[in-house]
């Protein structure tokens, strides 16, 4: 039996640690459950091995002691724990969902529970509806107003995974697969394959001789909960995680075709149809067809060609612009994250991070990067203890002596500076004067409205120390809405005054979005791909990055850091 995937075990810590949450336990053991599942998620070495290797390995990891080693590698290798089992035996099943409800703590969503019976998403949204939860004590009719609000995002993140999750699903399910004999052709298609931010379900296709041995095969993966469907030549399951897996078994003249109608978008999909109509040919997953005569449906390049198209790279497959490229020849060379030369917003143990900044220096260069920027918080972040100017120039001192020592490798001296509620950064010009790299964010006052918010990002940007503007909207994805803010006027302002924007590749932000990196592109701003790391396996996320930039088109060119660093130097504060 395979061993669980680092984002099965990580999804079971962080059960845990919202029963206990919601069972009101101390917060101190409730926090290191959420930091196990945080290590373990962002883990690129696969857990399970390690455990198999031995069990020791695990005390080696930021934040497991013995204890949790111990209760690790029972999940890793039987795929179960006593503790969760017990835990999940004390909460009715879904009731668990409303701590997705954002703003709907453990002990607010006890209340819930408590007090109207409340069990999950739907039950909440009635009471809501019935203004039976203002009556509570503690609630009042503004709190049932953002609860009703809350409920369509929570809703959401119990239907969708985040791509980097199901990605580490998709690929052990592909390595399952393998063993399985007279497999001639296997891959994903649908919105995993498209590099969409959220996967709602993943959609496999494979061609083989032999359908019931493939079937009888996948039905064995060890994530697999249930059977929900088997017919002669297709098969649903749901895993334990949660997802859905649709396996299809295609003839091999008609794999192409099959690959491109499951990788949809829908939307996509409808304009080939119709331009097949155009000319009088009818395309769907088996082929596409002059009258009775298949023409095409081998490979995927076929079919479009058939169609008088070249091949469309999956993330632009959303019909939006990707037919008039293709008609008019200037569909884009997207980006590859073997075009990126460095990161540009990485933290260490000076905030928030788990790692040195000679640690997360030589983890990068490991991964061929030629130059990082650390940018640890301002002083306004004084949760993490966000550095002021004495401890950021120590800082640099730092930097310059670790700078000393790599070859071939240049740490930046950065910073990420808080644009303040009132307006103004939270560090003096004459210290930003001497960064080599300056991030300017928000991480207080986002729920002011969209006139102050966009005035304070726009007077950000006035400032000439200031050289990029990090996770632009704010947004969690499926937790946190995006502030009010007029993007487009940080656009029309970064391009008048040569500033970058921000690409936060983290796989729960990935902020700009698609379509806003198609917008930063339109008005010639420069993107920068960055993983706002807060550990070595943070660094990881810049896959997720240029998965996102290329879903908005971007090519090597229109991503700030495809360039050296003298290179990009350059380019900073240049006026259009
Ligand atoms: P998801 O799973 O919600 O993240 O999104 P997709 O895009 O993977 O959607 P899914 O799994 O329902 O279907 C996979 C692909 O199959 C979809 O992108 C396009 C194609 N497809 C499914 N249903 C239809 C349909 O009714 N019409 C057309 N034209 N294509 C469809
Ligand atoms: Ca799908
Ligand atoms: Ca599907
Ligand atoms: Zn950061």
């Amino acid at each position: 039996m395979a061993a669980l995937t680092n984002a099965e075990i990580a999804a079971a810590l962080e059960e845990i640690a919202d029963i206990l949450d919601f069972q009101g336990a101390n917060p101190f053991r409730v926090r290191a459950y959420r930091n196990a599942a945080r290590t373990v998620g962002e883990m690129t070495e696969s857990v399970a091995d390690l455990v198999e290797k031995d069990q020791g390995n695990l005390l080696g990891l930021p934040g497991i002691g013995k204890d949790l080693a111990e209760k690790i590698a029972t999940l890793a290798r039987s795929g179960s724990l006593p503790l969760l089992e017990e835990l999940r035996s004390q909460v009715p099943e879904g009731v668990l969902d409303l701590l997705k409800v954002p703003g709907l703590g453990p002990k607010r969503a006890a209340t819930l529970y408590r007090e109207l019976g409340v069990t999950d998403l739907e039950e909440l949204r009635q009471a809501c509806l019935e203004h039976r939860v203002r009556q509570l004590k503690g609630f009042g009719e503004k709190t049932e107003a953002a609860i009703l609000e809350g409920l369509d995002l929570a809703t959401q993140a119990t239907q969708r995974m985040y791509w980097a999750v199901a990605d580490q699903i998709a690929q052990s399910i592909l390595q399952h697969m393998e063993a399985c004999k007279g497999i001639r052709s296997m891959q994903f298609a649908g919105s995993y394959r498209r590099g969409k931010e959220t996967v709602g379900d993943l959609d496999l296709l494979v061609v083989a001789d032999d359908a019931t041995r493939v079937m009888d095969h996948f039905g064995r993966f060890s994530g697999v909960e249930k059977v929900l469907a088997r017919g002669d030549t297709k098969m649903s399951v749901r895993l334990q995680i949660g997802l859905q897996v649709d396996l299809r078994n295609v003839p091999e003249e008609s794999f192409g075709a099959a690959l491109q109608y499951f990788t949809g978008s829908k939307e996509h999909n409808i304009v080939l149809r119709g331009r097949a109509k155009e000319r009088g040919l009818k395309v769907n997953e088996y082929g596409v067809f002059a009258g009775e005569k298949r023409i095409a449906g081998r490979t995927e390049e076929e079919v479009y060609a058939a169609l008088g198209l070249p091949w469309i790279p999956p993330e632009l497959r959303e019909a939006r612009e990707e037919f008039a490229w293709a008609d008019s020849g200037i569909l884009p060379t997207l980006v590859e994250l073997s075009d990126i030369r460095g990161d540009l917003h990485v933290h260490s143990t000076w905030t928030d991070g788990t790692a040195s900044i000679e640690e997360m220096a030589r983890a990068a260069k490991a991964r061929g990067l030629s130059y990082i920027a650390i940018t640890d918080h301002s002083k306004r972040v004084s949760m993490v203890g966000g550095l002021d100017a004495d401890r950021l120039r120590q800082q640099w001192q730092e930097i310059d002596q670790i700078n000393r020592r790599l070859k071939g490798f240049r740490i930046l001296k950065g910073v990420e500076v808080d644009i303040l509620e009132e307006g103004g950064l939270d560090l003096p010009d004459e210290v930003l004067a001497e960064a080599d790299w300056v991030v300017a964010s928000i991480h207080y006052g986002q729920n002011q409205s969209r006139e102050k918010i966009t005035r304070r990002v726009l007077e950000a940007l006035e400032n000439p120390y200031v050289s990029c503007f990090a996770h632009p909207t704010g947004r969690l994805i499926g937790k946190r809405k995006p502030y009010q803010i007029d993007l487009d006027a940080v656009i029309r302002k970064a391009a008048e005054l040569g500033k970058m924007l921000e690409l936060n590749a983290h796989p729960q932000r990935l902020d700009l979005d698609d379509v806003a990196c198609a917008a930063a592109k339109k008005h010639g701003v420069l993107v920068v791909i960055a993983t706002d790391a807060h550990s070595i396996d943070g660094l990881e996320a810049l896959r997720f990055g240029v998965l996102q930039a290329r879903r908005g088109g971007l090519s090597k060119a229109d991503v700030a850091n495809t360039r050296s660093w003298p290179e990009l130097k350059q380019l900073l504060n240049r006026r259009s």
